[in-house]
């Protein structure tokens, strides 16, 4: 039977959230929804075009900041309730000060505007229970219970329709604290005892009915965490909003597969392309509602490439920010948002309706596409101020700074082409470069990844890798305090000389490189054997045998730590291919988890 508490409460949430989606980097394909054209209907098309959403948590948590009853929690302070087991009673008593005074939908509308957003989605109702709206089905609301008493839904869904901003309600189905038969708070009700069809009947479900009645035309209804819901629950929810605004999108956290686009876990990136309608959710720091204890906000510089790292794979990214409890957004969230909106007017066409990379990321960064344009997202310059774009199958005709459209010389030597930079990057968090190409650009995936001595380091990561025997890609995900998940796509299951992983690499300069190994290993793997093998693709490799080294133990709520392992130092003589092997010496058990290879020239 369904359980939450405390911390379990996030592992099954997340356990929900990720579970069917181990193995992403084998299907480019997916899609989801009811039908196969769930993900690329023309019903999605705004949103796979607008690229970049804002996710707003606000509620009574705003207010509690992260202290509740004398006590402080470090990590996600919209889960202060269910941590604290604060009585719902008591709760409520608490949430009756919260009191957002300043709160001004046109002022949020204006610093989203600013931002680049093309979407808005608020929570509604969050797993406290707390309608941010006026519910005649409940009295748990900041209409009824705080002597706010205005509805600030109803403001922010005018001031949206008159910016022209699409607006979502992020709205928590199965999880509600404050009822007897909603799901989570096992410290007051009986689980045993719930009846979830009751609280579906009797508050879910109409409340949906009210949002999608009272608010005008919605771009997303957000459902999240759907817990134990059967496929006919979930399929009842999707349903209700398909029949009062059949063209409002559902998350896929709606549950049981179904839903009009996919959301990945809690600030993660898929490994490579997924197509169809997506979306990669991260917030501003580490918190989903506002915590005065969380000062970990993303750089503009963050932002703007994690943006255009998500673009370069398809998807949208949606970054939340968590208002006050005054109402107001946190000074540097107002203060990056905007900055990161200035970068976007200049460099927006490289990033709005675009769709993913038909070539893979390269030491440079990443890339994004529309018919007839190549658009570099580049984030680290070559030293020798030479871009290489390889695979490039189109003939390319110009190359310009996307930002004040400054020309730069292209050259094109059959599949390569080789772009000069000028001596400084116009802008050091992403310059983007637009190539116009006559032709066809196909989509190109086993292409040798470049290393190059132009750049401080090349990342071979774990999704780059071809995998053979029982070696797997998994997904390790952690956390810091509480909730504020990381994920580390790692290979493991190498348990015997079989299970190799192997990287095409094309060296570009002569030189020396040194090799290290990037990854984590447990008790169980320490004290394995294990053996690098490198060499020109056409020659006999030389071997690197090693010893795995203790890093610590995975827990999903603990950092997890990654050591850098130096394996080898080789001489590259010419340019050319090389090939790079790794396996178990002998069998056994699990050599360890690798994040990635790093290789870096020996200055
Ligand atoms: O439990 C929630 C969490 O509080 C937050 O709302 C996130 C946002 O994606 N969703 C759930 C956990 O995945």
């Amino acid at each position: 039977m369904f359980s939450l508490q405390g911390k379990k409460t996030a592992v099954l949430a997340c356990g929900l959230l990720f579970g069917s989606l181990t193995g992403i980097a084998q299907q480019p394909d997916q899609l989801w929804g009811k039908s196969a054209e769930a993900g690329t209907s023309e019903k999605t098309k705004w949103f796979r075009e607008a690229k970049f959403g804002l996710f707003l948590h606000w509620g009574p948590y705003a207010h509690f900041a992260g202290e509740i009853r004398g006590k402080r929690y470090y990590g996600i302070s919209e889960w202060i309730m269910n941590r604290d087991k604060t009585p719902a009673a008591e709760y409520a008593r608490l949430a009756a000060d919260f009191n957002p005074t300043e709160f001004n939908a046109e002022e949020w509308v204006d610093i989203a505007r600013a931002a680049g957003v093309k979407y808005i989605v608020l929570t509604a109702k969050h797993h406290d229970g707390f309608a941010m709206f006026d519910s005649k089905v409940s009295d748990f609301t900041i209409v009824k219970a705080t002597p706010y008493k205005k509805d600030p839904i109803k403001a922010l869904a005018a001031a949206c329709k008159k910016a022209g901003i699409k607006l979502g309600f992020y709205y928590s189905q199965f999880q509600d604290w404050h009822e007897p038969n909603g799901g989570g708070n096992g410290w007051d009700f009986d689980n045993k005892k719930k009846d979830y069809s009751a609280y579906y009947r009797g508050k879910s479900l109409p409340q949906i009915t009210e949002l999608l009645s009272n608010y005008g035309d919605l771009g997303i209804i957000w459902f999240d965490t759907p817990g134990n819901m059967s496929k006919e629950e979930s399929g009842a929810f999707l349903e209700k909003v398909h029949q009062l605004q059949p063209d409002c999108l559902v998350s896929s956290r709606v549950g049981n597969g179904l839903g009009d686009f996919k959301d990945f876990g809690d600030g993660e990136v898929p490994p490579g392309i997924v197509k169809g309608a997506w979306e990669a959710i991260f917030t501003h720091n580490d918190s989903w509602g506002y915590s005065a204890f969380d000062q970990n906000f993303k750089s503009p510089k963050e932002i703007i490439r994690l943006l255009a790292d998500v673009a370069s794979k398809g998807g949208n990214l949606m970054m939340n920010i968590g208002p006050m409890g005054n109402g107001k957004f946190p000074a540097q969230s107002e203060k990056y948002f905007r900055t990161t909106g200035e970068w976007l007017k200049q460099n927006g066409e490289g990033i709005y309706q675009t769709s993913y990379a038909p070539i893979p990321p390269q030491p440079w960064g990443v890339m994004t596409h529309k018919p007839g344009k190549l658009y570099l997202h580049v984030f680290d310059r070559p030293h020798n101020g030479k871009l290489l774009i390889p695979a490039f199958t189109a003939k390319a005709v110009k190359a310009y700074t996307l930002a004040g459209k400054k020309a730069l010389p292209v050259q094109q030597q059959g599949k390569d082409v080789w772009i000069s930079l000028p001596a400084v990057l116009p802008d050091e968090r992403n310059t983007v470069i637009t190539v116009e190409y006559n032709g066809a650009l196909e989509e190109q995936n086993a292409v040798p990844m470049v290393v190059s001595a132009q750049y401080e380091r090349t990342i071979l990561p774990a999704q780059s890798a071809v995998l053979n025997g029982n070696a797997q890609t998994k997904k390790m995900t952690h956390s810091y305090y509480f909730g504020d998940w990381k994920h580390a796509v790692c290979i493991g299951n190498l348990q015997d000389p079989a299970d190799v992983i192997s990287y095409r690499l094309r060296f570009t300069d002569p030189g020396d490189y040194k090799v290290y190994l990037n990854y984590t290993a447990d008790s169980t793997n320490a004290g394995r054997e294990g053996v690098l093998e490198l060499g020109p693709a056409a020659k006999e490799a030389k071997q690197y045998p090693f010893q795995v080294l203790f890093t610590g133990r995975h827990d999903t709520h603990k950092p997890l730590l990654f050591l850098d392992q130096a394996m080898a130092v080789i001489s590259v003589a010419t340019p050319g291919e090389w090939t790079l092997k790794l396996r178990p010496l002998k069998s056994g058990g699990e050599l360890f988890k690798l994040q990635q290879i790093v290789v870096e020239p020996v200055r």
